[in-house]
């Protein structure tokens, strides 16, 4: 109703009038409640994680420093500054968990590198659920809206981020978003929409993908470039190296040149991830009794990492299963001793109770099947033998679980583990992390995986393959590399 016919209405009639002031009032005291309960809905906490009460770091000082990064300038010379040669990928997937970004922004870092271009990096933007802090519910509505942000330096360090290449190689180095903005100015930009490339070779393997983004890029005369989604109505999946490839075989053919490259080789945790792991240490060092033979005084040398994913995986682990899915990218590399194979049965999305049941064993592991787990890849670690100097023999007795579990399932793993005869067993939990530590504790799990002897992950994990990559672009042995 207008207020206009609102108020002929009352004009017209006082008897009206007057019942429309008594409703007006009721109405009043109606909506006050009602609105303050909305009003409290809406700005109450939306993800579950309410414990860390205290808010998301502002990062100030990393932001300075990426924003004063020294390429940051005009006048360098050539392949940087003014002349230099650029590419953005704007259609990088965002609003995912940090794993499945990372994996394509190390992707596009190799292609801008391979195509003699400076890779444009950008703030890892979250996936709401996965955020540690408590956000306001009206971010159910405006998910997009109140997407956080941490900066890339954060989380990793290494050319990707826009830390140096080797000394004898003079690629240019990454750039910040907000110095793309300046040294590639809109009218100096050439758009490229992702999918007039990609339709023609959305299904072929990963090097053909690339192969054909490479010569895109090398062979353009523009300097700047911004890859972007431009129809996204009609694409879902506008990334140049999307889910589908990294969920798939097609994506091995990649790893002989990615694993080699400066990108790979150069990558690092963070200072501020492994500022983590360096105030936590101590928990690592071995608490049981001396071992019999001479052992490692490196707690890392000593200990095996497990990544327990759990939380979301209850019922991801379902889908995967449904959709008859094969392990995750570098999970699958052949040179790994664990594989998972589905059986024959089932059909477009579904699958048959036996293949069902099979995910479940190797997704979500039971307790008896983890200790299991454990058993045998120590087993299988210890004997291959002394380590490579000799004084020392492989000896496994620390345990660190990284993990998003967070129900006392955890206390009944370590307490199983702890009955099967491991004396110090630390989890994620354990962790004395300060605001921005906690930020990216993803980072500083990672970190740890990578640097512990052995490591267990699972094998349809994004989190878990980016630890296998870092470990085997280390030199770390493939027969310490397992999955459930
Ligand atoms: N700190 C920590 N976070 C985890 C762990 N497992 C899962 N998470 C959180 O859940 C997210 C999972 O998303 P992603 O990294 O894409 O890995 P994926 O879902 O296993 O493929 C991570 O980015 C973390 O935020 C863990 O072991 N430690
Ligand atoms: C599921 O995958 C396995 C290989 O991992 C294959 O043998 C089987 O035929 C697949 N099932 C369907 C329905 O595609
Ligand atoms: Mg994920």
């Amino acid at each position: 109703m207008l207020p206009g016919q609102y108020q002929r209405l009352g004009s017209q009639s006082p008897l009206r009038l007057r019942t429309s002031a008594t409703a007006r009032r009721r109405i009043t005291l109606i909506s006050i409640p009602t609105f303050l309960i909305i009003l409290f809905f809406l700005f109450g906490p939306y993800n579950r994680s309410k414990k860390w009460g205290f808010g998301p770091p502002t990062y100030a000082k990393i932001r300075q420093f990426e924003r004063e990064l020294p390429q940051h300038n005009l006048d360098l010379p050539f392949p940087e500054g003014r002349t230099g040669r650029y590419v953005r990928f704007d259609n990088q997937v965002k609003m995912l968990g940090w794993n499945n970004v990372l994996n394509e922004v190390l992707m596009n870092a190799h292609l801008a590198y391979e195509s003699k271009r400076s890779y444009v990096f950008q703030d890892y933007i979250w996936k709401p659920e996965y955020f540690p802090w408590p956000l306001p519910r009206y971010c159910i509505i405006f998910r997009k809206w109140c997407a956080p942000h941490t900066p890339l330096n954060a989380i990793i360090a290494g050319p990707t981020a826009g830390g140096p290449w080797d000394p004898n190689d003079d690629a240019p180095r990454s750039i910040s978003n907000e110095w793309f903005n300046v040294v590639c100015p809109l009218h100096e930009r050439r758009i490229i929409d992702a999918y007039e490339v990609k339709q023609d070779i959305e299904w072929l393997t990963g090097d053909q993908i690339f192969e054909t983004w490479k010569r895109v890029l090398l062979d353009a005369p523009e300097r700047c470039i911004e890859v972007k989604a431009v129809r996204t109505k009609e694409h879902n999946f506008p990334q140049l190296f999307d889910l589908y490839l990294w969920g798939s075989a097609r994506v091995l053919p990649l790893w002989d040149s990615f694993s080699k490259s400066p990108t790979s080789r150069l990558l690092d945790s963070s200072p501020l991830a492994k500022s983590a792991v360096y105030r936590n240490e101590y928990l690592f060092l071995p608490q049981g009794p001396r071992p019999a033979l001479p052992a490692s005084r490196d707690p890392f040398e000593r200990m095996l990492a497990m990544h327990v994913r759990r939380g979301d995986y209850k019922d991801a682990c379902i889908d995967l299963a449904k959709w008859n899915s094969t392990f995750y990218s570098w999970n699958l590399l052949d040179v790994l001793p664990d594989h998972f194979e589905a059986s024959a049965g089932g059909g477009w999305g579904w699958n048959s109770p036996e293949n069902m049941e099979k995910y479940t064993e190797h997704c979500l592991p039971t307790l008896d099947a983890i200790v299991q787990k454990v058993r045998d890849s120590k087993d299988d670690f210890v004997n291959v033998g002394p380590r490579g100097d000799g004084t020392t023999h492989r000896t496994l007795d620390v345990l660190y679980l990284l993990t998003n579990e967070e129900s006392e399932w955890l206390d009944q793993l370590k307490e199983t583990l702890r009955r099967d005869g491991w004396h110090t067993i630390r989890t994620s939990r354990d962790l004395t992390l300060d605001q921005e530590q906690r930020d990216v504790s993803m980072a500083v799990d990672m970190d740890i995986a990578t640097r512990a002897a052995v490591f267990v992950g699972n094998g349809w994990s994004s989190f878990t393959s980016n630890i296998v990559h870092r470990r085997l672009v280390d030199g770390k042995e493939p027969i310490t590399i397992r999955f459930f």
